[in-house]
């Protein structure tokens, strides 16, 4: 059996995106914008899927919904505009994100706080949340931005986002939201949340990787990343990615179709399996689950690297991640763990299993058995569990 629970990282295309994209390829491969039907082709479809996208987030249809390459581009392009926009003109200086965002939220802040910006990190407590209120407390009438995401990759917590969106909009301040890890997993609505600046990336919601948006607000726009041509209105120039939209499309429509099985049965499912992890002594879960995403445990198994877990996971061909999948490679402890407060040798110990409307009670039987074997041989050969003093604080308020 192969289980994939890494679905925070990518998920797998639905067959019925991977079919709708398929004749974009060999056979209606024309460029939306020459004058021909190779050309003409293309253009129901991509109407199309767009209107699903639109759907998918409550846009209203005269905001602009701009197609980018991914989650990445769409958050630097907020970033570098506000730059454009406000830093370098003087105009403000200030911007607020949490001290959890994706690496591409925490370098372009970081890039702008080089140009003199200042930057306000905000904190999360001891259940890896946010309190809408400290958003309120460090907004100065120099604040451009505040860019906080809906639900966090690491951990699954859900961010007060409609609070956080009225803040902003009493204030005059505009809003961004990293939703890449909400939609299909949370109901989303642009309107209601007040929200400015929206980010996604199809590859989270089971469509193709190499496509996502950046949702904007009427008369929000934004200064353009690529300069060149006329498409998507001049917002973002380049031939467009005609398979990954249409891809998109469908997977959003899927993803809002299938949002009532992830919130009551992939919950449902998470629950379980958590309930059973949990039975194993000495393990930790820090965000209460109904302020989680329905799909993601972050879970810390005192005493064993994370790295170690996976690997024995990885032979028993279960796929985990210790994290973010951008920071797998280095080691460290994970940054969300860091950030709540766990004492050091918890914070290593923090495998992210993430599921997705196509993983089956069986596979988490099954994974349950490997992790339980997993965890009496890697702390039978652990020097830290075993000498781990009666009573060790974890520096966590765990919720079982
Ligand atoms: N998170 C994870 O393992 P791209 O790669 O550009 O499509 O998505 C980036 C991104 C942005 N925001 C959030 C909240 C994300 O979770 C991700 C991707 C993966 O958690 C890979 S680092």
């Amino acid at each position: 059996m192969r289980v994939y629970l890494d679905n925070n990282a990518t998920t797998i295309v639905d067959p019925h995106v991977f079919e709708q994209m398929e004749p974009f390829f060999v056979q209606k491969y024309g460029n939306p914008n020459s004058l021909h039907q190779f050309a003409s082709d293309t253009h129901a479809p991509l109407k199309s899927a767009m209107e699903k996208i639109y759907a998918g987030i409550h846009a209203h249809k005269d905001d602009n919904v701009v197609i980018t390459s991914c989650a990445t581009e769409s958050n630097n392009w907020v970033f570098k505009s506000i730059y454009f926009e406000y830093i370098i003109t003087g105009r403000k200086n200030h911007i607020i994100i949490s001290e959890v965002e994706h690496p591409s939220v925490i370098a372009s802040a970081k890039f702008l706080e080089s140009q003199g910006c200042r930057v306000t990190y905000l904190p999360i407590n001891n259940e890896g949340l946010i309190e809408a209120q400290t958003v309120r407390d460090y907004i100065t009438d120099k604040t451009a931005l505040v860019s906080i995401m809906w639900a966090n990759n690491e951990t699954g917590a859900i961010f007060p986002i409609e609070e956080i969106g009225e803040i902003c909009k009493e204030k005059g301040v505009l809003f961004h939201t990293d939703a890449v890890q909400a939609i299909g997993k949370l109901p989303v609505d642009v309107q209601s949340a007040n929200i400015d600046y929206l980010t996604l990336s199809a590859h989270k919601f089971h469509g193709p990787k190499g496509v996502g948006a950046l949702y904007m607000k009427k008369g929000k726009e934004l200064t353009p990343l690529f300069h060149g041509g006329s498409q998507m209105g001049g917002h973002r120039s380049g031939t467009l990615n005609v398979a990954g939209i249409v891809g998109m499309g469908k997977a959003m429509e899927q993803a809002v179709d299938a949002l009532d099985y992830e919130m009551a049965d992939i919950r449902e499912m998470r629950d379980d399996f958590e309930d059973k992890l949990l039975e194993i002594e000495d393990t930790f879960v820090v965000t209460p689950r109904d302020k989680r995403t329905p799909n993601t445990i972050l879970i810390s198994f005192r005493g064993i690297e994370g790295e170690s877990m996976l690997w024995d996971l990885n032979r028993s061909n279960i796929a985990a991640s210790t994290g973010s999948a951008c920071a797998s490679e280095d080691l460290e402890a994970n940054s969300v763990m860091e950030a709540i407060g766990a004492a050091e040798d918890l914070a290593h110990t923090a495998i992210r299993f993430s599921l997705s409307r196509y993983t089956t009670q069986e596979e988490l039987e099954f994974t349950l058995a490997v992790v339980k074997e997993a965890v009496t041989r890697l702390r039978g050969i652990s020097s830290s569990y075993a000498y781990a003093p009666e009573g060790h604080e974890s520096g966590l308020d765990a919720h079982h």
